[in-house]
């Protein structure tokens, strides 16, 4: 890791990963020992990893599988979830499975086609649901907190997408751990501060099997590119890209932004449909969508 500019073997590698994990998870105040944890999982190596780090570290973490109905001819969703539940089942883990098609009658692909949000990418249509069902099963459940496998290299490509836009409601909003309030579920990341490769060698170290494609709507996708840029950048530069997204954390620490809407959240409003909270009165956008296809 030319980055931390230290070496380590298989075995202390293996311990390395979850001692910084829980380093983590402390430092920014993620969760306590005794809450109760939902992780988003995926079949990806982040997410997996994750999971198995969590339990390692003796937390108390089920996880959550959204089916999306993603097939393109590579039965990508399908085989997401058959590793996700073989995860699960081999580590005797608990595991939620909410599938998008059977709870609301449409699948990803199929509500993209409508074009009811994102000019015909289902990202847009994906990203939302996506959202939606994991506050709504964490708020259902009674989970304290979510947490997501995101990896700083995620985490500082959508930096650099918010920072070349100045998007400051985007910006405010990338912390490692995102508080709830009224209905909505507290957010963490306890990989952000892990190069992709570090998770990548954690799951092959630790046997973890994995979904190795993509989803086949990320080719092309605005993300992706920034991390090519951002690789290249940490080829000249090694640490470039933990710095990047480090001093951004300091910076807003040290009162970047003028308000912080953690400390004074806007007040929301209560969607008439779904009851979950909404930034704008009357029905969120997950069920304004759904609406719509429903119409059509
Ligand atoms: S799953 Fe969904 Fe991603 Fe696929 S459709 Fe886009 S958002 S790329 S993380
Ligand atoms: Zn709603």
């Amino acid at each position: 890791m030319r980055q931390h500019k230290l070496a380590l073997c298989k075995e202390h590698y293996l311990e390395w990963i979850p001692e910084q994990t829980a380093r983590f998870i402390k430092k920014y105040w993620m969760f306590g020992p005794d809450e109760k944890v939902l992780v988003a999982v995926s079949g990806g190596k982040d997410s997996l990893s994750l999971w198995d780090i969590l339990q390692r570290l003796g937390y108390q973490a089920d996880g959550l599988y959204i089916g999306l109905g993603i097939d393109e001819g590579i039965g990508y969703s399908a085989e997401s979830q058959r590793l996700t539940v073989k995860f699960a089942e081999e580590h005797g883990l608990k595991l939620h499975i909410v599938d998008v098609q059977k709870e609301y009658g449409h699948s990803i692909p199929v509500l993209s086609n409508m074009s009811l949000r994102g000019h015909g990418r289902p990202c847009s249509v994906c990203g939302l649901a996506k959202r939606h069902e994991m506050n709504r099963i964490a708020y259902e459940l009674g989970y304290d907190v979510l947490a997501t496998g995101h990896n700083l290299d995620d985490e500082a490509a959508v930096l650099f997408g918010n920072t070349i836009s100045w998007s400051k409601e985007y910006l405010l909003r990338q912390k490692p751990v995102l508080q709830g309030h009224d209905g909505l579920a507290r957010k963490a990341k306890p990989l952000c501060r892990f190069y992709e490769k570090e998770m990548t060698a954690y799951a092959m170290l630790r046997g973890i099997e994995y979904i190795y494609e993509e989803c086949p709507f990320s080719v092309g996708s605005t993300s992706i590119y920034y991390k090519e840029l951002l690789n290249q950048l940490e080829n000249e530069r090694p640490g470039a890209k933990l710095n990047f997204y480090l001093k951004f954390l300091e910076a807003r620490e040290d009162g970047l932004f003028a308000s912080d809407p953690e400390k004074d959240p806007p007040p929301l409003f209560l969607c008439p449909t779904c009851g979950q909270p909404t930034m704008y009165e009357g029905q969120c956008s997950f069920c304004r969508m759904m609406e719509k296809a429903n119409q059509k």
